[in-house]
C-alpha cells in the first residue's frame, strides 16, 4: 500500500524566459500542487500515489510519464476518453522571482475528475490523503471527489492533510470559505500561508492565533502556517512551534508551498517531532526556492543535507 495518496489535476507547464507576449522559446514540463507534493514524498523514499485525469493526448501521456519516472504509482490515473485534453498553464518571469502564471484549463479533463476516480485509490494500509483547496475549485465533480475522498478516508482511519492553496485565479474567497467547509470538517492536518486562514475560516478571526484556536476546537489535530522567508509555525492542542526559513538565494518561489508540505508531510510519516516535521518543511521549501521549476530541484533523501555545506562547496 501506498504510504500517501494525493490526486488533483497535473497540467502540462510551458515556462518562457521572459515576457510571454513577445514571444520566444518555452520549455515543457508539467505542473500541478498534488503532483509537486508527491514528487518531494517520492524522492525521499517515501511510496506515493497520484490519482486523477488527463487527456487523451501527447501532454497527458508526458504528466504520466513524468510521474512514473518519479517513482509515483499512478496505476489508479485515469485518461479521459471522452475528448477533453489535457490542462495547460503558462508561466512568465515578470520581475525577479516575481511570476505570472495563465491557466488553460476551463473543461480539461483534470477538472472532470470524480468520486468513481479517486475512492479505488485509498486502498489498505493507506496512511495519508493529500488534497488541496485548488481541486473544489475546479468543477462540482472534482469538489465532490475531494469531499468523498476525505470522507472515506476519515472512516478508515487515514490522516487528512489539506493544503488550502488559494486561487484567486480560480475562485473567490467567498466561494473558496464555502467549499472548504466539508472539507475542513474532515481534516487532520492543515496547512495554510498567513493569508490563507481566512478563507480556510467561517467567520473572521481577530488574529492568527485565534483563528487557529478556532480550526483545533472544530477537530482540525494540527495546523500548519507557512511565512515564506519568515519561516513557519505549527500549533497543536499541546504545542507551538516556531521555525526559521532557510536562507537561500531565491530564483523561483513557484512550487515552495507544495515542498514545505512535502517535507512536512515526511516527518510526520516517521514520526518525527513537530519541530523536525517543520525542519524538514523549511528545508525542502528552500531546495524549490533556490532551483527554477516547481518540483525539478526536489531533494532526494541523500540531497537533504547539501543545504549545510558551504556555499560553493564542489562535491567530487
Ligand atoms: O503550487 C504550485 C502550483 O500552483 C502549480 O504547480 C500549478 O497546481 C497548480 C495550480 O493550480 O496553480
Amino acid at each position: 500500500a501506498p504510504d500517501v495518496v494525493t490526486f488533483g489535476e497535473t497540467m502540462a507547464a510551458l515556462r518562457a524566459g521572459g515576457a510571454l507576449r513577445l514571444g520566444g522559446s518555452l520549455g515543457l514540463s508539467i505542473a500541478g500542487a498534488e503532483s509537486n507534493v508527491a514528487i518531494g514524498l517520492a524522492r525521499l523514499g517515501h511510496r506515493v500515489r497520484w490519482a486523477g485525469r488527463v487527456g487523451a493526448d501527447e501532454l497527458g501521456a508526458l504528466v504520466l510519464r513524468t510521474l512514473r519516472a518519479e517513482n509515483i504509482d499512478v496505476g489508479h490515473a485515469v485518461t479521459d476518453d471522452t475528448g477533453r485534453p489535457t490542462g495547460l498553464l503558462l508561466t512568465e518571469p515578470r520581475l525577479g522571482t516575481l511570476t505570472r502564471v495563465s491557466y488553460y484549463r476551463a473543461g480539461s479533463a483534470g477538472s472532470a475528475v470524480s468520486p468513481a476516480d479517486v475512492l479505488p485509490t485509498l486502498t489498505p494500509g493507506t496512511r495519508v490523503l493529500h488534497l488541496t483547496g485548488i481541486t473544489p475549485a475546479l468543477s462540482p465533480s472534482a469538489a465532490e471527489a475531494a469531499v468523498a475522498a476525505a470522507t472515506a478516508a476519515r472512516e478508515a482511519g487515514i490522516t487528512v492533510c489539506l493544503d488550502v492553496n488559494y486561487r484567486s485565479r480560480l475562485w473567490t474567497a467567498d466561494r473558496a470559505r464555502t467549499a472548504l467547509r466539508p472539507l475542513l470538517a474532515r481534516t487532520d492536518l492543515l496547512i495554510a500561508s498567513e493569508d490563507e486562514l481566512s478563507p480556510a475560516l467561517e467567520q473572521p478571526a481577530a488574529d492568527e492565533s485565534e483563528g487557529v484556536r478556532r480550526l483545533l476546537d472544530e477537530g482540525v489535530t494540527e495546523v500548519v502556517i507557512k511565512r515564506g522567508a519568515r519561516g513557519a509555525t505549527a500549533y497543536t492542542a499541546h504545542e507551538t512551534a516556531d521555525c526559521a526559513a532557510r536562507m537561500v538565494d531565491a530564483v523561483d518561489l513557484v512550487g515552495a508551498g507544495d515542498a514545505f508540505v512535502a517535507g512536512y508531510l515526511s516527518g510526520h510519516l516517521e514520526g518525527s517531532t513537530v519541530p523536525a516535521r517543520l525542519h524538514r518543511a523549511v528545508t525542502t521549501a528552500a531546495f524549490a526556492v533556490a532551483t527554477r521549476g516547481d518540483w525539478e530541484g526536489l531533494p532526494t533523501r541523500d540531497e537533504l543535507g547539501l543545504l549545510d555545506e558551504p556555499d560553493g562547496t564542489t562535491i567530487r
